[in-house]
């Protein structure tokens, strides 16, 4: 027994890099080192196998046909709705909406609980280090309802004010919407200070899990927020498949979204009638491999373990850090106390765009730029950071490297 135990506690990264088959390739001549998870992941070979053989074995289109396939496929979609309820502990499998990704998720509440039920004179409250799929569709909606949206300011480390936030919290206030963590800087927001502060006030909650799925735990009975949001290809699945979670009775009094077929139970000129949750919310012929892809992801992700993953990338994001901070001129942009594993810096005297390109050269992924979050870069008063944001894949070595181009880039341009 304690040999089972010690097997699994110890984090084995080169087994988990033997499972992804693209980190054996070279970039540009030099062994791929991969930091841009938080862009996009790279996918295991059990999602890469269950997209085959969905496709080879078992491909068709689902809620429709009584034929064998049909049936199948529909199965098959509908056991990946059932383990995303588990993995994330909600409620009940109505509250799963797949959506193409997280700005999908967001749009969705924008559009049908914010159309429905925010009005003139409200407000919206959401953070300073949004992603602009938090920010864009609060402000249509805000400009549509002649509504306010109302900024959370962030302190010099990253973290949020709490005691400003919970100053502005009044009764116009219908949502709160924030980051689980931020793509930019990091910070991993206290949810449940904020959810709770909310709720005391009245406010519904939408939670941006783009960075947390990935990152950490996410129980969604124990958070309690209203509305979750997130992507499969952020968390070792395909791309165009996500999620929308959001407590049943809200969901159940919103007005459908898209319309189109198999969001509908029957219709004919004078009138419709919607289907049921979570269907009423997934008009047309939905991302069915994508799903099936997602579920087997997020069964990857398990059977190496969240703690295990959120310990190995805390390790690495502390080794990683100090080893950048040594790097003459560099500053980090974000240094909360609570952190996912990213790291974004500027370099004294190089523009951001020449760190990427020279790492390029090196075979190593960042990204650099102002990372969909221009409002946050303002505020940090920086045009744009280089960031290495890490996987569970990622290792010592490859931080090591990402030194060492940093320092060929320090030769180049200083
Ligand atoms: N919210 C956060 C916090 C994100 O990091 C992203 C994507 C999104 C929303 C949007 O997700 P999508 O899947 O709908 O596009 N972030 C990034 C990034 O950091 N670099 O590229 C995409």
């Amino acid at each position: 027994m304690s040999a089972v135990i010690e097997t699994k506690s110890t984090y084995d990264v080169a087994a988990v890099r033997r499972d992804f088959p693209i980190l054996a390739r070279d970039v540009r001549g030099k062994r791929l080192v991969y930091l841009d998870n938080a862009a996009t992941t790279q996918k295991p070979r059990q999602v890469i196998d269950r997209l085959v053989r969905y496709y080879s074995e078992e491909n068709s289109n689902v809620h429709r046909g009584v034929h064998y396939l049909s049936e199948l496929a529909t199965l098959e979609y509908e056991n990946a709705r059932a383990y995303i309820r588990r993995f994330l502990n909600a409620r009940d499998e109505k509250e799963i909406v797949f959506t193409r990704g997280t700005t999908e998720s967001i749009n969705l509440v924008a559009q049908t609980w914010g159309r429905a039920n925010v009005r003139e004179g409200d407000e919206i409250l959401i953070s300073a280090i949004e992603h602009h799929s938090n920010i864009v569709p609060w402000q249509m909606l805000c400009a549509e309802k002649q509504a306010s949206l109302r900024i959370i300011p962030v302190f010099d480390n990253g973290e949020l004010d709490l005691d400003a936030y919970e100053r502005m919290l009044n009764p116009r206030v219908k949502l709160v919407a924030v980051g689980h963590a931020s793509n930019a800087l990091g910070t991993i927001n206290p949810l449940r200070r904020i959810i709770g502060a909310a709720h005391a006030n009245g406010s519904l909650v939408l939670v941006d899990g783009a960075q947390g799925v990935p990152h950490l735990t996410v129980d969604l009975q124990a958070l309690d927020c209203d509305f979750y949001a997130f992507s499969g290809h952020k968390v070792y699945g395909p791309t165009g498949i996500g999620v929308l979670y959001g407590k049943q009775e809200l969901l159940e009094a919103m007005p459908p979204w898209q319309g189109g077929g198999d969001m509908i139970l029957s219709v004919s000129f004078e009138k419709t009638t919607y289907n049921a949750l979570p269907y009423k919310f997934e008009a047309g012929t939905p991302n069915i491999a994508g799903a099936i892809g997602l579920a087997a992801a997020l069964q990857y992700v398990a059977s190496i373990g969240l703690d295990a993953i959120a310990a190995y990338e805390h390790e690495l994001l502390v080794y990683a850090a100090a080893r950048l901070q040594e790097i003459e001129g560099l500053r980090l942009i974000g240094t909360a106390r609570g952190k996912a594993a990213v790291i974004s810096f500027v370099l004294e005297g190089v523009h951001p765009h020449d760190i990427g390109t020279v790492l390029d050269q090196e075979g190593i992924a960042v990204r650099t730029g102002h990372h969909c979050a221009q409002p946050l870069m303002m505020r940090f008063n920086v045009p744009a950071t280089g960031r290495a944001s890490f996987g569970l894949y990622n290792t010592r070595e490859e931080a090591d490297a990402l030194v060492a181009g940093l320092h060929k880039v320090i030769e180049v341009f200083r």
